[in-house]
């Protein structure tokens, strides 16, 4: 079906692949780097996500970790860029590990980051976290967590994951609730319980977001307190940055670079947000900006020497709440490719040397020329080398995938997540 749908569109592809190409001098090298490029996929994001004022459910969504498994797999055979899963605890605990392994490495896929949970409280839970996990004021309600924490390391440790997400919902809704200080303390003193528990080649990150769930402080609110909090814990803590989770027109580009400068970002969760929210697709509102943090990472990434496709951890942390979930994640993949492709193409030596000179207008003509230039083609010449689809979402719709999946799984199954 692949080789059908490829062989269709390949004189049409040649033309434009012809048309980019000519232009660019490093052609092979980044055609390997963006098939090299992985971003995993969150377990979460495989189902209709809702807000709170409801969730529509799609059809054929999967009901079990195996069936949300096929779904990456199923992205990964479209397009060779979403080789790893991320999972979350305790929304998908791996009971069958043996299999799970065997069917993960069917598909070519490895384990991502682990993810922990304590933003929710669970059936038979004994602690609640209504008012937080690693900050709460009584001892045994952090044990319960760090507890949990431990747990979601030692999946991860039988999966062959390599690194831990702790993202918490900790903080307070009212002026006077919490002592901030305090808070911290605790959270610190917690999370250190947590990174003792870390095996040697695994990495901690340690998430921020600016509100929500909590709407007055939270207790990991920017990248300054995730900062803090990495640099007492040592070496394996580093920040996780998640686009969705700075407050308006904050400049992410220069948070990314700082982070970079001083060997403590981790990673990063991709989408895009208009107001407030971290659920839609990357790149459908602020594709410039995407472009220029994907200059800043590798630039940063190249003056420290570090290999862009797997120094730093990579995924998508998005909410489908009206798309397809399948076909909301192969654009998002398609958005980060072409961010990261135009950010290859930055003439960085004549970049250097205009800022060198203050030449601001050739500095941003520099940075506009790249990202200006219709680099699909290149993104899909990778594709097609790494044996994908030209176009990911036409053969999906053409094999009526979704249909399949409502046939086997049934019109009214919910995936587990939010
Ligand atoms: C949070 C945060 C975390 C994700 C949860 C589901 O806003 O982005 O990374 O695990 O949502
Ligand atoms: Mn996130
Ligand atoms: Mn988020």
């Amino acid at each position: 079906m692949l080789d059908e749908h490829n062989n269709s569109l390949l004189a049409a592809h040649k033309r434009a692949f012809d048309y980019t190409s000519a232009g660019v001098d490093n052609l092979n090298d980044i055609l390997q780097k963006l098939m090299d490029f992985q971003i995993a996929i969150p377990s979460w994001a495989l189902g209709t996500g809702g807000t709170r004022f409801g969730r529509f459910s799609g059809g054929g969504e999967p009901g079990s970790i195996e069936e949300k498994i096929e779904d990456v797999g199923l992205l990964h055979t479209l397009n060779k860029s979403s080789g790893a899963i991320s999972l979350h605890i305790p929304w998908d605990i791996p009971e069958n590990v043996q299999a799970i392994k065997t069917l993960t490495a069917q598909y070519g896929l490895r384990f991502d980051a682990m993810n922990s949970n304590t933003f929710q409280d669970q059936p038979g839970q004994q602690h609640s976290y209504k008012f937080g996990s690693l900050q709460h004021v009584e001892k045994a309600v952090r044990q319960q967590a760090i507890d949990h924490n431990k747990e979601v390391i030692k999946h991860g440790i039988v999966l062959g994951s390599k690194s831990l997400t702790v993202w918490l919902s900790d903080g307070s809704c009212f002026p006077g609730q919490l002592n901030f200080r305090k808070a911290f303390q605790r959270t610190l003193e917690a999370l250190a319980a947590i990174y003792a528990a870390l095996p040697d080649d695994w990495k901690m990150f340690v998430e921020y977001k600016a509100f929500e769930p909590n709407f007055y402080s939270m207790t990991v609110g920017d990248w300054g307190q995730s900062l803090l909090y990495a640099n007492k814990l040592g070496p394996k803590a580093l920040t996780l940055v998640d686009l969705g989770h700075h407050l308006p027109n904050a400049n992410i580009e220069q948070i990314v670079a700082l982070l970079l400068g001083e060997g403590k970002l981790g990673g990063f969760h991709f989408n895009d947000s208009k107001y407030g929210d971290d659920d839609l697709t990357v790149g459908s509102i602020n594709p410039y900006q995407l472009f220029l943090i994907f200059n800043e990472l590798v630039e940063g990434m190249d003056a420290r020497g570090m290999d862009h496709a797997n120094d730093l951890g990579w995924m998508i942390d998005a909410s489908h709440n009206v798309k397809d979930p399948l076909e909301d994640l192969l654009q998002s993949v398609e958005a980060i490719k072409i961010a990261y492709a135009q950010a290859l193409l930055v003439d960085k030596k004549a970049l250097t040397a205009a800022q060198d000179r203050n030449d601001t207008a050739l500095a941003q003509e520099i940075l506009q020329q790249a990202y200006r230039t219709d680099v699909r083609s290149l993104v899909a010449e990778a594709r097609l080398r790494a044996g994908a689809a030209l176009q990911p979402i036409q053969l999906f719709r053409q094999q009526k995938v979704r249909q399949h999946l409502i046939k086997e799984r049934g019109e009214k199954t919910v995936a587990t997540g939010l």
